[in-house]
């Protein structure tokens, strides 16, 4: 045991022998392995103080206190939205920065042709000089959470050291995080370990490092989401599917939910949509009011990531979700397309980059029809409804607790998981791309995943409304080379006794006039029901060049003002486009040159052979 470790303030004691920090507390473990890392890392950034965090509410509370002297969180009005706080970033740190993400191994070939590489100890000794002292005068908080029901075989533990209050709120909202962590680690080394500091905020030294050997990640220079919430993307998928390869399970950016049908039969599908695209709604889905009368309901059992095993009494796949929490986009999410997001965020909430209104409340585009007259804008400045000015930021998002959704499922929180049924692809695709079809097998099925196109989003910086190949919608989230993550999905196919139907889905086909052709949110239960009764060997599907399809008389279109030939419109695949579709999934192939899987060589000259 050093002083580092056990002292809270590390220079020395406070005038008053108290801390001078909100939620002050002695070292937490007596793990000797966190102790002498979250020393080395004490020495290396030198903060003024260390407070070691046990995720009580009492504790939440005061960090939010805290933060808000330091000017990181504004009250908003308690009487509408009780314990919800608004934050707002740095405007150079608003979303995820892909080509400051790196994985840090020994070979560029260990992180394969769509990552950003750096090598190992080139990466420790340049993110080193940034660390070195850039806590002095800041407080350093060991954040120690789970990453998985308490229970799960995959559970995974993680500490995560910052100097960012609201780093520390947002982890203790979105995963399991304090004394359940030091628990589940005993005295063992098996934990991710996560050093994260905002520096000084600024682009030019922002970099989030993966060394996935050492289960560690090094985030440095952004307050924001996914780079520095280091538990989600870091762990739970870049880490976590590099592990999952390792030990043969896999973890993917996909929502998990439950379909309930009248008689009680309960479906779990998991789906892989790329970030802002229909995750987080398709998860919290409330049926049209038919679906509804008749008994269907829809429960939640994660919106952004799930981890999936084989169970080895029934040869099938079985999936949990990693996170406590959502961090959900807010433009578009509003009490028609999603209820239960806005009832999850009624209360203990984090609102990041959303407008505030002269009552305290906050706003978003399409949150209402109406905007309000006026309101101070994501960035903080005056703005009015006509100023031509967004007021909220495109990637404004909130942080809840899965506990507010009214929609939760039962089986969120149990160490046993789900048993998954369906596995479904989506992207976001103004032309090209019918509303839905089934893959022929599971090998067809990851073929259809790995050269899943999308239209980009603001979730990342950089262009929006590019279609780019994003494999899985995990692009930005393989912790490895794609070549092996490809033949790890493969493979995982032979481990099971039956698996998952695969189907892809496109909500988001486009008119002439650049209307959206079908209504997406709760009517996407007409799909799911045929999804539904595909996985169960119940509906008819013609085998088309693609796949297998519903005639538009099969899917449900009653109380819906879509006629079945706008629904033929949606499925149908025109020949033209489909030739440049595949010319453009060269793209993928061409990075991966040599390496391609055969199973991609033979699905590809399948597909054409079929065209
Ligand atoms: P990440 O959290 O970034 O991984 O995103 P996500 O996949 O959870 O995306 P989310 O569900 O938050 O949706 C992003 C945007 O797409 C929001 O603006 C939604 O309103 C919009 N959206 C979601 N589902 C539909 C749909 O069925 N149709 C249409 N037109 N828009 C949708
Ligand atoms: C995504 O971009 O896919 C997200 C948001 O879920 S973030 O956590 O910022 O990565
Ligand atoms: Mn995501």
């Amino acid at each position: 045991m050093t002083m580092q470790a056990q002292d809270v303030d590390v220079k020395a004691a406070p005038p008053t022998g108290q801390s001078r920090d909100a939620g002050a507390a002695a070292v937490r473990t007596t793990n000797d392995y966190v102790r002498r890392w979250v020393d080395s890392c004490v020495s290396l950034c030198q903060p003024d103080r260390v407070v070691w965090l046990n995720g009580t509410r009492e504790e939440r509370q005061r960090l939010i206190r805290q933060g808000m002297d330091e000017g990181v969180f504004i009250e908003l009005n308690q009487e509408k939205l009780p314990g919800c706080y608004l934050h707002r970033s740095n405007p150079n740190d608003v979303a995820r920065t892909e080509q400051l993400t790196f994985i840090c191994t020994p070979s560029q070939d260990m992180a394969g042709p769509t990552n950003n590489w750096m090598e190992t100890k080139v990466a420790y000794s340049k993110l080193r000089g940034l660390f070195h002292g850039c806590m002095k005068g800041r407080t350093m908080y060991v954040i120690p959470f789970v990453m998985g029901p308490i229970g799960a075989p995959l559970a995974k533990v993680g500490v995560q050291l910052t100097d960012s209050v609201y780093v520390a709120v947002n982890m203790g909202l979105m995963t399991r995080m304090g004394e359940v962590a030091w628990k589940q680690l005993g005295d063992e080394d098996e934990f991710t370990r996560c050093l994260h500091s905002l520096g000084d905020v600024n682009p030019e030294r922002r970099y989030i490092c993966h060394f996935p050997i050492d289960n560690t990640i090094w985030s440095f220079g952004s307050g924001y989401g996914g780079n520095a919430l280091l538990g989600k993307k870091g762990l739970a998928l870049r880490i976590a599917s590099y592990l999952g390869r390792q030990q043969d399970w896999m973890a993917e950016h996909m929502l998990l939910l439950g379909a309930t049908s009248p008689n009680g039969e309960k479906t779990y599908v998991a789906a892989a949509f790329p970030s802002a695209s229909g995750k987080t709604n398709f998860a919290m889905m409330i049926p049209p009011e038919k679906y509804r009368n008749e008994g269907w309901k829809i429960t939640t059992v994660g919106d952004d990531i799930v981890w999936m095993w084989v169970d080895g009494a029934t040869g099938r796949l079985r999936a949990i979700n990693p996170e406590a929490g959502y961090f959900g986009v807010l433009p578009g999410t509003n009490e028609e397309t999603n209820p239960n997001a806005m009832a999850s965020m009624s209360r203990n909430t984090i609102y990041t980059n959303v407008a505030l209104t002269p009552d305290g409340d906050v706003w978003w585009e399409g949150k209402t029809k109406d905007p309000p007259k006026e309101a101070i804008d994501w960035t903080g400045q005056p703005w009015t409804a006509d100023c031509g000015r967004k007021a909220a930021h495109p990637n404004s998002r909130f942080t809840a607790p899965m506990e507010n959704n009214p929609a939760l499922d039962p089986a969120a929180d149990d160490p046993g998981g789900v048993p998954v049924s369906a596995i479904v692809f989506g992207g976001r695709r103004s032309r090209t791309i019918p509303l839905v079809f089934q893959a022929f097998n599971w090998i067809h099925g990851v073929y259809i995943g790995a050269t899943l196109g999308s239209e980009t989003t603001a979730a990342a910086t950089g262009a929006v409304g590019i279609v780019r190949r994003d494999p899985m919608a995990m692009l930005p989230f393989i912790g490895y080379n794609i070549r092996d993550y490809l033949v790890h999905w493969f493979r995982m196919r032979k481990k099971m006794v039956d698996c998952p139907r695969i189907f892809h889905v496109n909500w988001f086909r486009k008119d002439d006039q650049g209307r959206f052709i079908w209504p997406g949110f709760g009517e996407n239960m007409r799909v799911l029901k045929w999804i539904i009764d595909r996985a169960r060997g119940r509906a008819y599907a013609r085998e088309t060049v693609v796949g297998w399809m519903p005639r538009s008389k099969d899917i449900d279109l009653d109380g819906l003002d879509i006629t079945h030939d706008q629904v033929e419109a949606l499925q149908t695949i025109n020949p033209d486009d489909f030739t440049s579709e595949i010319l453009s999934q060269e793209e993928l192939f061409l990075k991966m040159a040599g390496d391609l899987p055969k199973e991609m060589v033979f699905q590809r000259e399948l597909l054409i052979s079929r065209l």
